[in-house]
């Protein structure tokens, strides 16, 4: 299988993400991706390609144009402050207040954001869009032909809205990438999110669209992030009624609960009859991942790869999270050889 890389996501190194009310150095750190990375080149997978550069187009028909103009420039603005240090929210405009945009650089990315799990860096905007180039690279590559690519993104994107970060996302590569296959004339994309985290972002890109199906597996929002979406009675709205589908699980959640939700996301899939799937990669679903609660042992994942792969469409593997960072390549590698070991 073909895997898209780019250096860049090494320019994105955040210091501290807020959590349970302290500041921890970030789970999503530059080795997640060096790891995979060694680990698609230690079971020779395929060859490992740098990214084409689209420009900013396919990110402009998922994102706000003012959302981008505002993530590109906001490491320049807070220099101009004599600041080093990396940028993080501390307000949002929760109920009872206003959706304005103020002036204030932290007001504005309050506004942009809704966690505070996302620093702004001097490299994030240079790493988010190449990662954004990335699984383009990778998009387009199916749309010539190839039956399956990896494009091994970092920063990962599901937590992304059209004009939000959060969730250790900027730039939703899965929802750009499935855009694009649209826009060059796919009629039907499914989207699989795997991550163990609800993918937010994508959900409310697509939400009200019938030409996006998605279906996500993940820690049940009420005990788990982003608490706020990810509910199983969220099924899409207007148009996209019956093309949203969520199915939460509990913590402590293995193979064989995590796999039968898998089956009926198939199950829907395959009666949307998708041209192409994208699926949001992310192994935190691992037991020994230090930030979620599932117990997927890594022969699971060859499992989950090869039932994808009996879906039998042409398949985007988009790269999520997953922090347990030793055993990162061989889950998500787990993966793309079960798709392999099963394609037709
Ligand atoms: N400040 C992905 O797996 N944890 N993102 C709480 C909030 C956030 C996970 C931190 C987990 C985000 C792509
Ligand atoms: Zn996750």
């Amino acid at each position: 299988m073909l895997t898209i890389y780019s250096d860049d996501h090494h320019l994105h190194h955040g210091r501290c993400e807020l959590m349970d009310g302290q500041l921890m150095p970030c789970f999503e750190m530059p080795s997640r991706a060096d790891h995979v990375l060694q680990r698609v080149k230690d079971r020779q997978l395929g060859v490992v390609h740098a990214p084409e550069d689209f420009g900013m187009a396919p990110l402009q028909r998922i994102h706000d144009k003012d959302y981008l103009a505002f993530f590109q420039g906001a490491w320049e603005r807070w220099t101009t402050f004599g600041q080093d240090g990396d940028l993080l929210p501390y307000t949002w405009p929760a109920r009872t207040l206003r959706q304005v945009i103020p002036r204030s650089l932290h007001g504005q990315l309050g506004y942009y954001s809704f966690d505070g799990g996302a620093p702004i860096t001097a490299g994030t905007w240079q790493a988010a869009y190449s990662a954004a180039q990335v699984a383009l690279t990778a998009q387009q590559a199916i749309t010539q032909g190839e039956r399956a690519a990896f494009a091994l993104c970092r920063p990962p994107g599901h937590h992304a809205a059209s004009d939000l970060m959060g969730g250790y996302c900027y730039l939703n590569n899965a929802a750009i990438a499935a855009q694009a296959f649209l826009d060059q004339g796919h009629k039907r994309v499914a989207i699989l999110d795997v991550d163990y985290h609800h993918g937010n972002g994508t959900q409310s890109i697509f939400y009200q669209r019938s030409d996006v199906l998605f279906a996500s597996i993940h820690g049940d929002p009420a005990a788990e992030f982003p608490f706020f979406l990810g509910y199983a009675d969220e099924l899409g709205e207007g148009a996209g009624e019956g093309f949203n589908f969520n199915y939460p699980l509990p913590a402590g959640s293995g193979w064989e609960s995590w796999s039968a939700a898998l089956e009926q996301a198939c199950g829907q899939i395959e009666g949307y009859d998708a041209d192409v799937i994208v699926v949001s990669l992310g192994v935190d679903t691992f037991k020994d991942d230090p930030i979620s609660q599932f117990k997927l042992d890594s022969p699971d994942y060859l499992a989950m790869g090869a039932r994808i792969a009996r879906l039998g469409k042409p398949t985007l593997f988009v790269m999520e999270g997953g922090y347990a960072v030793a055993e990162i390549g061989i889950n998500a590698v787990n993966v793309l050889e079960g798709f392999e070991g099963d394609a037709p």
